[in-house]
Formats: structure tokens, C-alpha cells, sequence
């Protein structure tokens, strides 16, 4: 499925497709914008990539690139299962970072996000401890 956990050393990294919004902005609130995103852990940085449908027509032969859309740094951040008024998809996870933004990631296969939740929860906890 293109899913992988690592666990070298002690910091994890993660890969995979998720469903992704940024919904505040250091506390300032954005209209969502929900969209699948290649999603990576590396190195207590976790990052959204854009989603290569939206790309304009006339950069086609870029379609293919990897571009980041947001990069959230862990360190201090926050993650828990959003309650039911954040959203009224299943599975979804609220991350909220250390100067106030926050993002939704959401999957349907509850097996995905939930190996997702504890990755990040486990990395954060990690990063309180360096
Ligand atoms: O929190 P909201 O405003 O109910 O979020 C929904 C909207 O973002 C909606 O787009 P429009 O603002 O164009 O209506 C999205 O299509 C929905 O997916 C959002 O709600 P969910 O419950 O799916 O997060």
C-alpha cells in the first residue's frame, strides 16, 4: 500500500497518502480546503505535499513533482482525534502546532490514520524529551 513506519535510531519516519486541511493560521482562522496529500515524517517535520491534481494545465510537465504545500514542525505541537464539530468525516485526526495552527488529517481506513496518530504522538513525545 506504500505504507512504511521506520524506526531507526529514535526518531520515526512515515510516509503515505492522507487527507489533509489547514484550518488556522497562528490562530487565525482559514476557510478548509480538504485534499489528498503525500504526507512525510522526517526528522520531527512533518510534510503536506500538494496535491498534483491541482496543478494548473499549462505546468504539466511539473505534475509529476513533489511539491510541498506545508511544512509543521512537532516540536510542542498537539495531536488527538478531532471531536465531531470539526468535521463531519470519520477518522480525523487535529494537529495543532506550538504557535497556533492547526490542521485536520483524515482517512478512511481507520488502520491508516490510527498508525498516523500514534507516530506523531509518539514523535512529539520524543522531541519533549531531546
Ligand atoms: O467546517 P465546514 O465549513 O462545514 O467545512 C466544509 C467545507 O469546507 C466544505 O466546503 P465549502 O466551504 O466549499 O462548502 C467542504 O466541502 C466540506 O468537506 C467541509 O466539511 P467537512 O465536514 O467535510 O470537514
Amino acid at each position: 500500500s506504500g505504507e512504511e513506519t521506520h524506526h531507526h535510531s529514535h526518531i520515526l519516519e512515515k510516509a503515505g497518502i492522507v487527507n489533509k486541511t489547514k484550518i488556522s493560521d497562528n490562530g487565525k482562522r482559514l476557510r478548509k480546503s480538504w485534499s489528498p496529500s503525500w504526507t512525510v515524517l522526517h526528522g520531527g517535520i512533518l510534510t503536506f505535499h500538494k496535491d498534483p491534481k491541482s496543478t494548473p494545465a499549462g505546468a504539466i510537465n511539473k505534475s509529476t513533482q513533489i511539491i510541498p504545500e506545508y511544512t509543521v514542525e512537532l516540536r510542542g505541537a498537539t495531536i488527538n482525534w478531532a471531536t465531531k464539530d470539526k468535521s463531519s468525516k470519520k477518522n480525523v485526526l487535529e494537529l495543532k502546532t506550538r504557535h497556533g495552527s492547526e490542521y485536520l488529517m483524515q482517512y478512511d481506513t481507520i488502520s491508516i490514520i490510527t498508525d498516523w496518530y500514534y507516530t506523531i504522538k509518539d514523535t512529539i513525545h520524543q522531541l519533549d524529551r531531546d
